[in-house]
């Protein structure tokens, strides 16, 4: 790990883990008896300022490219929140799980590219499940609007393999096609690069992989928008902190409020979203 960021190891009674200071950024989970959980590029950056590719990057106050009347010079796709060191708040050790706390507030460099006051708040919890809780408070005297993800890249053996289940029948934008469309009643499968914002579905998703013989269900609260992204042969080629094969290895299923389904805070106002991950058997196999 590079000695420049601030790291959290956590080695608990029923999972291993590991936070990084920087984005409140988890980039490990292994719960006994299963292997890492998350995927981590074995090419990311880890340097202050710089994004992680992997593990579950904290996405704040926008998704995507920064919104045309902030667009300034250098404005980083998703936001600052990931690049920024939070404070780590508390560590608890209990007797089934690690819970790790973090906070973010508004600074002049924020404000220099988001001009509002906001508190962020991140509790990580390391047990035999994973859940990650994000609060946003507005602490401005003005209303304003945000996108907030929790931006998970999922370890699979082998992404040409695997099923998405939970999205059936849903309404996405395709940012690939760049149209809105409906899926269909069938499970999402990977032959090409697949990048979708699902709107107004609070489902919970099942990722089944063969390969690995388990199955990764993300479940959620407080969250209307749901992203499946992985980059395929292509633009993983045009990632310089991701390997040319490693688009193989992961698939983001992404928890969060973004688009027609983003944050609307008055003053004082705070919104929690929150994601559960856990392992089960294979679903293929039953
Ligand atoms: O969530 C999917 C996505 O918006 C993709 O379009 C791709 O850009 C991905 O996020 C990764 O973004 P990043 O800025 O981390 O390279």
């Amino acid at each position: 790990m590079s000695e420049e960021l601030g790291w959290v190891q956590i080695h608990g009674e029923r999972a291993d883990g590991i936070l990084c200071e920087q984005g409140a950024h988890v980039t490990d989970w292994t719960p006994e008896d299963e292997g890492p959980v998350l995927f981590l590029s074995e090419r990311s950056h880890l340097a202050p300022g710089l994004p992680i590719r992997g593990g579950i990057p904290v996405i704040f106050p926008w998704f995507g490219e920064a919104p045309l009347p902030l667009g300034g010079e250098g404005l980083p796709a998703h936001g600052f929140a990931r690049r920024k060191a939070w404070e780590v708040l508390s560590v608890e050790e209990g007797a089934d799980a690690v819970r790790v706390a973090l906070r973010l507030t508004d600074d002049e460099d924020t404000r220099a590219a988001w001009p509002h006051a906001f508190e962020l708040r991140l509790e990580a919890t390391f047990g035999r499940a994973l859940d990650v809780a994000l609060e946003v408070t507005n602490r401005d005297e003005r209303p304003f609007r945000c996108d907030v993800a929790l931006h998970t890249y999922l370890a699979v053996g082998d992404v040409r393999e695997i099923q998405v289940h939970g999205l059936e029948g849903a309404r996405y934008f395709d940012k690939v096609a760049g149209e809105e469309r409906t899926q269909d009643g069938s499970p999402i499968t990977f032959g090409a690069e697949v990048d979708r914002v699902y709107a107004a579905n609070e489902s919970e998703v099942v990722v089944d992989d063969p390969s690995f013989g388990r199955s990764i269900t993300v479940a959620k609260t407080g969250s209307r928008s749901t992203i499946v992204w992985n980059p395929w042969v292509d633009k993983a080629r045009r990632l310089d902190d991701l390997d040319d094969e490693e688009w193989l290895s992961m698939v983001c299923v992404e928890t969060a409020n973004v688009l027609g389904d983003a944050l609307e805070l008055a003053p004082g106002a705070s919104h929690r979203m929150a994601l559960r991950l856990t392992v089960g058997p294979e679903r293929s196999a039953q």
